[in-house]
C-alpha cells in the first residue's frame, strides 16, 4: 500500500441522521481573504432514528472555528471536539439552537468546492458535500431546513449580493458596507445551498405560470456578456413552458435567477431559485459559440431548472441514490431536447454519447451500478452510468408504461414524496403503483454494473414460412459483482419484407397478426425464442428500434442486409445505426488490412445518400459521419492505436475522392445565405456542408483549401469558423498557422472563444500536436486554475485525440501524469477527472499497458494524493 487507505462508504451503512434541522439563520461578513461564517441551527433529535452515544457530529473541513454556543451559553473547549473533518458536541438536549462562527478563505479556496473567489466574484458549490467548507452542519442530503441568509459586504465591490429564495431586505450599513437578507420558504438539503457576491448585471424578463402566476427571470453575468443572454432566456422560457406541459410541474417561487460564473468545475448546479452555471452554458451569441453551444446551453438549462422539481422538492436520501435526481433530470433534459429540435437526430447523439463513455465505463475498472454499493469519493460517482445509463433506466420504465401511465406514474411520485428525500426505490414504487405492473426483475438494473449482450439469431424456414428469433442475454462481470441475474429487457423490432416494408407481425399461437411496423418484445431470461408465423420469404430483422435499452447488439448482418436496412428501415435510428455498424466494418477491415478494398456498393449508398432530396440534412450527416477513432478502439479486442487512424484517415480520403463531385455540390448548396439562425433546419445544413467539406479537404485539393479558407474568413458564424479553422489546422502549414493567429488576434478576450483555440490544437492529429500542447502550457492565456481552460487543453488533449495520446513513446502518459500531479492539490475533482482518460490501461497493447500502468503507479505513489485520485487511480490497478 502507498498511503493509508482511505474509508469507503457503503449503501448498507444508511442510518437515518440522529438530529434533524429545522431552521438555519446564516450570516456572512463577505471578504475574498477572510470571511466570517456565523450559522444558527434549529435541532432536534429524529424521532426516526435510533439512538447513538449522545452526541451530536457535524460535519466541517477547513473552517477556522471562533465561537460555539449552545442555547444562547458559551461553550468551552471541554464541551467539544474538533478534528479536521468534523466538530463533535460532547452532550447534548433533545432540543437545541447551536450556533457556530467560523472564518473561511475564499480566495485561496483553488478546489471550487463550498465558497470562492471566481474573477472578481465570490460564488458556492456545494454539491455534493461542499456545505461543510462554509460552516459546521449535518452536511447530508436527508437532512432538509429552512434557510434565512443575511450577507454582508463592500457595496462598491460587491454590489449585488444573492441567495435562494426571496430577498426580504436590503439595507445600507455604515463604512461602505451593505446589507440584504434572503429567505427561502421551502425546507433544502444543504448541497442546494448557494450564495453570489460581484459587481454583475442582470438580462431580466418574466415568466407567467400556467396558473397565473408571474414570475420574474433574471441571468446575472459581468457586464460585458449582457448580449450574449439571449438564448438562454429563450431556452429558460421554453424549459419553464414545457415543463407545465409535459409533467405537470408549474414553478414555485417568485423569482428564478441563473448566474454565469468562469471558474467551475462542472457544467451548472440546480441551487433552489439560484442556479448556478458555468458561463459555458450560458453565453453564446452566433459569432461566439457554435450549434453544439446553442444546443448544449438549451439542454443545461432545462436540465438544471427541472431539478427544481427532481431533485430539490423531491431530493435524494443519500447519495448512492444521486440518479433518483440525476437520471430523471436527463431523460426530463433530453426529451425536452427532442422536442425542441429533431427527435431522431437527438436520439442518436444520445445514444452516441452513452456508447462512447458509459459502455467503456461499464466494461472498466470503475464499473458500477447506476446505483452504486459504495464508493471513497462521492465527487467520483458523477457518472455517465448515474446519469446517461440512469436516463436510459428511466427511458425504459417510461417505455415499458406508455405515455399515458408514465404521467400517471409521474404524478404520483410528486404527489407522494413532494418535500422528502427518497430512494430510487421509491421512484420505481410509483411506476409500479401506478400502472399494476411488477418491475421486480426491472430492479437489477439499478443495482447491476455491465453493459449485457444480446447475441441474437435469426433462422427462416421457407416450407413452414416461420422466422425465429433467438435472443441470448449475457452480461459481463465487473469489479465485485461476477455473476449476474438476467435483465428484464425491452426489446422494440420490426421485419422488413423484400421491398422493404415493415411486414405485419404474428407470433405462433396468437390469432392474429399486429399491423406492420414495430413491436415491442420482452426478455426476461437468459434465452427466449420468438417465432413469427405467415411469411413468404426471408425477412430482415430490425432489432432494437430507437435503441429501446442500454445494450449491445450481435446479429450477424450481411453488408447486403446493412445496406438494405441503411434504404428502407422505417425507423431513423436504425438507417443511422445500420450505416455506422456497416462503416465500423469497413474500417475494422481496413485495420486488419490496409490493402483491403472497399466494395463499389459501399460509395454508391453512400451516394444515394448524399444526393436524396427527401432526407432530413441534419440526419442524413449524421448517417455519413464515420465513428470515431475511440469508438473503432472499443469494438477491438486490443486497441490498434495506429492502425484505426491510418483505416480512418484512409477511408475519409477514398469517401472525398471517389464523391468528390456529389460533396462539392453539397458543399455549394447548403452554403450560408441569410443570417444565423438556431433551427434544426439551419444547422442540420451546417452540419452537412461541414461535413463535405471536412472529406473533401482529405483529398488535399487546392479548390477545398480554398473554400475552407473563405469560409474561415467569412466569418459568419462561431459553426462555420471553427469547422474551418479545425480542418485547416489539420492540414498544417502556413495557412494553419495563418488561421489560428487570426483568430487567436480576433478573440484573445473572450474566455469561452479563447477555449476552442486552445482545444483545436490540442485534438489536432498532426504529428506535433503534443509539442504544441506542452508549449501551450506556458502561454500567457493558460492557467491550471480555470476548469474550462484546463478541459479545453489537457482534458482535449488527452481524451479527444487519440492516436496523439496514445503515442508509442508513452509521452502522452507522462504528460498526463505530470499534470494529474500538479493538479491534484489544487483541484483534486479535475484532477481525478483527467486521471479517467487512463483508467483502460488494459485494452491496449502490452508495450502501451506497461508504460501506462508505470504512470498510474506514479501517481499512487505521491505522498499526498486526494482521495479523488486515489480512488481512481487504486481502482485502475486492482486486479480483474
Ligand atoms: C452534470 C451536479 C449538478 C456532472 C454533470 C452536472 C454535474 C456534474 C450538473 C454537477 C448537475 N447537480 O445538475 O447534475
Ligand atoms: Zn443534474
Amino acid at each position: 500500500m502507498y498511503r493509508n487507505t482511505p474509508h469507503s462508504i457503503s449503501l448498507h451503512d444508511y442510518r437515518p441522521p440522529e438530529f434533524l434541522i429545522d431552521r438555519v439563520d446564516l450570516r456572512f461578513e463577505l471578504d475574498p481573504e477572510r470571511t466570517s461564517v456565523e450559522a444558527r441551527l434549529r435541532l432536534r433529535r429524529n424521532p426516526a432514528a435510533t439512538r447513538g452515544d449522545g452526541t451530536l457530529r457535524l460535519h466541517g473541513e477547513q473552517l477556522d472555528l471562533e465561537q460555539v454556543a449552545m442555547d444562547d451559553h458559551p461553550l468551552t473547549p471541554t464541551d467539544y471536539r474538533v478534528d479536521a473533518e468534523s466538530l463533535t458536541l460532547l452532550r447534548v438536549p433533545d432540543r437545541l439552537t447551536l450556533l457556530t462562527r467560523v472564518r473561511i478563505h475564499p480566495n485561496l479556496n483553488t478546489a471550487l468546492e463550498g465558497l470562492y473567489q471566481s474573477g472578481d466574484m465570490l460564488c458556492t458549490q456545494c454539491e455534493a458535500e461542499g456545505f461543510r467548507r462554509i460552516t459546521y452542519f449535518l452536511d447530508r442530503p436527508d437532512v432538509m431546513a429552512r434557510y434565512g441568509t443575511t450577507l454582508v459586504a463592500d457595496r462598491r465591490r460587491f454590489p449585488v449580493l444573492l441567495s435562494n429564495g426571496n430577498r426580504v431586505e436590503s439595507q445600507d450599513l455604515p463604512d461602505g458596507r451593505h446589507l440584504v437578507r434572503w429567505e427561502d420558504p421551502f425546507p433544502k438539503p444543504s448541497y442546494l445551498f448557494a450564495l453570489i457576491a460581484g459587481d454583475l448585471s442582470a438580462v431580466e424578463d418574466r415568466f407567467i405560470t400556467a396558473s397565473g402566476r408571474e414570475v420574474e427571470l433574471k441571468i446575472y453575468v459581468e457586464p460585458h456578456n449582457l448580449d450574449k443572454c439571449d438564448h438562454a432566456m429563450r431556452s429558460l422560457q421554453k424549459a419553464m413552458r414545457w415543463d407545465e406541459e409535459r409533467f405537470g410541474r408549474e414553478y414555485d417561487l417568485d423569482v428564478f435567477m441563473i448566474v454565469a460564473v468562469s471558474h467551475f468545475n462542472m457544467g451548472a448546479m440546480e441551487n433552489k431559485g439560484l442556479n448556478v452555471f458555468n458561463d459555458k452554458y450560458v453565453l453564446a451569441r452566433p459569432d461566439t459559440a457554435t450549434d453544439a453551444d446553442f444546443e448544449g446551453i438549451e439542454g443545461v438549462i432545462a436540465h438544471e431548472y427541472f431539478h427544481n422539481w427532481t431533485g430539490n422538492r423531491i431530493t435524494c436520501r443519500d447519495w448512492f441514490q444521486l440518479s433518483l435526481k440525476e437520471g430523471f433530470t436527463v431523460y426530463r433534459d433530453q426529451e425536452f431536447s427532442a422536442d425542441m429540435g429533431s427527435r431522431g437526430v437527438k436520439r442518436i447523439n444520445d445514444v452516441r454519447l452513452l456508447r462512447a463513455h458509459q459502455f467503456p465505463e461499464d466494461g472498466g475498472p470503475m464499473a458500477h451500478p447506476v446505483r452504486p454499493e459504495s464508493y471513497i469519493e462521492i465527487n467520483n460517482f458523477y457518472t455517465a452510468t448515474v446519469y446517461q445509463k440512469g436516463a436510459e433506466v428511466v427511458r425504459m420504465q417510461a417505455n415499458l408504461l406508455g405515455p399515458e401511465r408514465f404521467r400517471q406514474a409521474t404524478d404520483l411520485y410528486f404527489e407522494r414524496h413532494d418535500g422528502q428525500a427518497v430512494t430510487t426505490d421509491d421512484f420505481v414504487r410509483c411506476m409500479e403503483d401506478a400502472s399494476g405492473r411488477d418491475l421486480g426483475q426491472f430492479r437489477r438494473w439499478y443495482d447491476q454494473a455491465g453493459t449485457p449482450e444480446l447475441t441474437v439469431a435469426g433462422d427462416y424456414d421457407a416450407t413452414s414460412g416461420a422466422y425465429t428469433l433467438t435472443i441470448r442475454q449475457y452480461t459481463p462481470p465487473t469489479p465485485g459483482q461476477v455473476v449476474k441475474a438476467p435483465f428484464h429487457i425491452p426489446l422494440a423490432i420490426g421485419l422488413l419484407g423484400p421491398d422493404g416494408r415493415d411486414l405485419p407481425l404474428r407470433l405462433a399461437g396468437e390469432p392474429s397478426a399486429t399491423a406492420p411496423g414495430t413491436r415491442v418484445l420482452e426478455l426476461r431470461e437468459v434465452e427466449e425464442r420468438f417465432c413469427f408465423i405467415d411469411l413468404t420469404a426471408r425477412p430482415v430483422p430490425s432489432l432494437l428500434r430507437g435503441f429501446p435499452a442500454p445494450v449491445k447488439l450481435r446479429f450477424d448482418y450481411s453488408d447486403d442486409d446493412l445496406l438494405f436496412l441503411m434504404a428502407h428501415d422505417s425507423d431513423g435510428f436504425n438507417r443511422w445505426d445500420a450505416a455506422q455498424t456497416l462503416l465500423q466494418r469497413l474500417l475494422l477491415g481496413l485495420v486488419a488490412d490496409p490493402e483491403a478494398g472497399i466494395p463499389e456498393h459501399f460509395f454508391d449508398a453512400f451516394r444515394r445518400a448524399l444526393l436524396d432530396p427527401s432526407s432530413d440534412r441534419a440526419l442524413l450527416a449524421e448517417v455519413l459521419t464515420l465513428p470515431s477513432e475511440s469508438y473503432l478502439g472499443d469494438q477491438m479486442e486490443v486497441v490498434d492505436v495506429d492502425g484505426i487512424h491510418r483505416a480512418y484517415m484512409a477511408l475519409g480520403r477514398l469517401v472525398g475522392e471517389r464523391l468528390r463531385e456529389d460533396l462539392l455540390r453539397v458543399y455549394r448548396d447548403n452554403r450560408e445565405t441569410g443570417p444565423y439562425a438556431f433551427t434544426p433546419e439551419a444547422s442540420g445544413r451546417r452540419a452537412l456542408k461541414n461535413l463535405a467539406l471536412g472529406y473533401l479537404m482529405r483529398v488535399g485539393d487546392a479548390q477545398a483549401l480554398q473554400d475552407c479558407q473563405s469560409q474561415f474568413a467569412a466569418g459568419h458564424n462561431m459553426t462555420d469558423v471553427m469547422a474551418a479553422l479545425r480542418l485547416l489546422v489539420d492540414h498544417g502549414g502556413a495557412e494553419g498557422a495563418q488561421a489560428l493567429d487570426d483568430f487567436y488576434r480576433r478573440w484573445s478576450r473572450e474566455s469561452l472563444v479563447l477555449d476552442k483555440w486552445f482545444s483545436v490544437q490540442a485534438t489536432s492529429s498532426r504529428p506535433d500536436t503534443l509539442e504544441r500542447v506542452r508549449q501551450l502550457m506556458g502561454h500567457t492565456d493558460f492557467s491550471l486554475r480555470n476548469p474550462n481552460r484546463v478541459r479545453s487543453l489537457v482534458g482535449a488533449f488527452c481524451t479527444a485525440n487519440q492516436v496523439r495520446f496514445h503515442a508509442v513513446d508513452g509521452d502522452g502518459y507522462r504528460f498526463l501524469a505530470d499534470r494529474v500531479l500538479e493538479l491534484d492539490p489544487l483541484n483534486p475533482q479535475i484532477a481525478s477527472r483527467l486521471l479517467k482518460a487512463m483508467i483502460r490501461w488494459r485494452c491496449f497493447d502490452p508495450g502501451r499497458q506497461a508504460l501506462m500502468r508505470a504512470e498510474i503507479e506514479r501517481i499512487l505513489a505521491s505522498e499526498e494524493l486526494s482521495n479523488d485520485a486515489f480512488e481512481v487511480a487504486s481502482k485502475a490497478l486492482e486486479s480483474r
